[in-house]
């Protein structure tokens, strides 16, 4: 089988002149193509859909938009360009040039912080691969699959890493990536969240807002790696993870926007009157919201991990936006407020710093959710509409880490067995809940028209009008 490489796989890797490599992948390449008709979007095989295609890291290439018949995308691999003598900025080897090739005794971590990463992507296409076909309006359809062919892309980044840089267990984890599969009992996905299903599109909004934040955060955090190929790729993600979170930003705003629309139309805010006009209601997009933020802060791991500590001690994964923090880089000494609930009730206490890494980047996540909910809470300001949404205590509904034994209210109270049962209809998603927001679900494909719980957006994709024919069925 002969690939055109600089065709089929746009990249900046060399990859028309790396051998080893190109063999890896011709290895490869099919079996995700297999995976993607086995596993991807349901139902888009043949449609010509109006995506951004990365053709280069630079300004000017990195945006390609046009028709790309699915599954006809161009996965390519791409690095940042590299920064001239980049030096370690933490941890044991600060000051030391960063590594081109894997250091023999970081080979394993490396790997598995690669492999785990990794596997979050082909997850989150699994997840998702049924909601094209109860897709609000043939724009968000656009931006589902733009979604899911970037993160498809990631897949790629991490494997490319897996097969340039770990040789033979490399290429068996490159292959592993694709046999896990979402929600299976026997073969899961690694991660907790990457085993939710993905059922509405309610559920796919709080996703991009919430979980791929968590990728905003964890790539960060590889940005700043020692292993420069890691920092290179995870720095040309971040680009596309910016919109996917744009998607859930957006998303949930326009879904709050109508709802509001219809709360000041027919003065009233009783659940049971706007769900029979249509809407979904603020308290259900509430407990979705709940649902969705605590899954995802769970993401972060243990408050306190020794994997984190070394990780960090060894400079395989630094935190987030390294260079802006003023102190050691080494964190020996240094302490970070974590919480304990020995008491009964939950109270910080000081950890020693190297250890709580996880807890950090979770503490930096939930800022930056935070201040993402207020923009939604601005929008029903401007409507009229006093109801506020809320990111719940980073210690609600948590399954794992210490936190996980205990049963914390949303607003962050040690509540009972029995204090949990009476509320828990209020703070998570019901089985009602779910039922209701799953009606709401027809498809909506004509150019322009949308379904009659979100807003259309105030815009379309790169400068086409929201009325834009964005995916053409054929
Ligand atoms: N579910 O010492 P701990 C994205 C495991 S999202 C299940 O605290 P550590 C994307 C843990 O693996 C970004 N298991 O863990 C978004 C460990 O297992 P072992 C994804 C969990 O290593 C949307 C054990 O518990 N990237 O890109 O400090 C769409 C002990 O825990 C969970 C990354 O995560 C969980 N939630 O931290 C598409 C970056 N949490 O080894 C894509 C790479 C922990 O004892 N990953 N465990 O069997 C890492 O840096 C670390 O693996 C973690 C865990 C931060 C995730
Ligand atoms: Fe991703
Ligand atoms: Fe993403």
């Amino acid at each position: 089988m002969n690939i055109d490489y600089d065709q089929k796989i746009p990249n900046n890797v060399e990859l028309a002149g790396d051998k080893v490599l190109q063999r890896a992948l011709e290895h490869w390449q099919p079996e995700f193509l297999s995976w993607w008709r086995e596993m991807g979007p349901e139902g888009s095989n043949g449609f010509d859909v109006y995506l951004r295609t990365a053709t280069s890291v630079d300004q000017a290439g990195w945006a390609q938009f046009g028709y790309v018949k699915m599954p006809d995308y161009r996965w390519g691999i791409f690095l940042n360009p590299a920064t001239p003598d980049r030096k370690i900025s933490f941890g044991a080897h600060r000051g030391e040039p960063a590594w081109q090739e894997v250091p023999g005794e970081y080979r394993s971590n490396l790997r598995r912080i690669i492999v785990t990463q990794g596997d979050t992507e082909p997850a989150s296409v699994e997840q998702q691969r049924h909601l094209g076909l109860t897709c609000p309006s043939m724009y968000d359809l656009r931006n589902l699959f733009q979604v899911n062919v970037e993160e498809g892309r990631h897949l790629w980044a991490m494997v490319y890493l897996l097969h340039r840089y770990f040789g033979r267990d490399g290429r068996e984890e490159a292959e592993a990536l694709l046999g896990r599969r979402s929600g299976d009992a026997d073969n899961p996905r690694i991660l907790g969240a990457f085993n939710e299903r993905t059922p509405d599109w309610l559920s796919f909004f709080m996703f991009t807002f919430f979980t791929d934040r968590d990728g905003k955060f964890q790539l960060s955090a590889l940005t700043e790696s020692a292993f420069d190929p890691l920092a290179r790729t995870t720095r040309f993600m971040l680009t596309e993870e910016g919109h996917h979170m744009f998607v859930g930003r957006n998303g949930i705003r326009r879904i709050i926007e109508r709802t509001a629309e219809m709360m000041v139309r027919e003065r009233t805010d009783d659940p049971a009157r706007l769900r029979a006009c249509g809407v979904i209601d603020l308290p259900t997009i509430q407990r979705y919201l709940n649902f969705h933020s605590s899954v995802t802060v769970d993401l972060f791991g243990s408050d306190l991990s020794s994997n984190a500590a070394t990780f960090y001690t060894t400079g395989l994964k630094g935190r987030f936006r390294e260079e802006r923090i003023a102190d050691d880089h080494v964190l020996k000494e240094a302490t970070y407020p974590i919480l304990d609930v020995s008491t009964g009730e939950l109270v910080g206490r000081d950890a020693p710093a190297l250890n709580a890494l996880n807890e950090r980047l979770r503490d930096d996540f939930v800022a930056d959710s935070i201040a993402g909910v207020e923009a939604w809470n601005v929008a029903l300001d401007k409507r009229g509409v006093e109801f506020r949404l809320v990111v719940p205590h980073k210690a609600f509904n948590r399954q794992i880490g210490p936190l996980a034994g205990v049963r914390i209210s949303p607003q962050g109270r040690v509540v009972t067995a029995a204090g949990w049962e009476a509320h828990v209809r209020e703070w998570l998603p019901t089985a009602e809940d779910r039922g209701f927001v799953q009606s709401l679900m027809g498809r909506v494909v004509e150019p322009g028209k949308f379904a009659n719980w979100i807003s259309p957006p105030s815009a379309g994709i790169n400068g086409q009008p929201v009325e834009c024919e964005y995916v053409r069925f054929n």
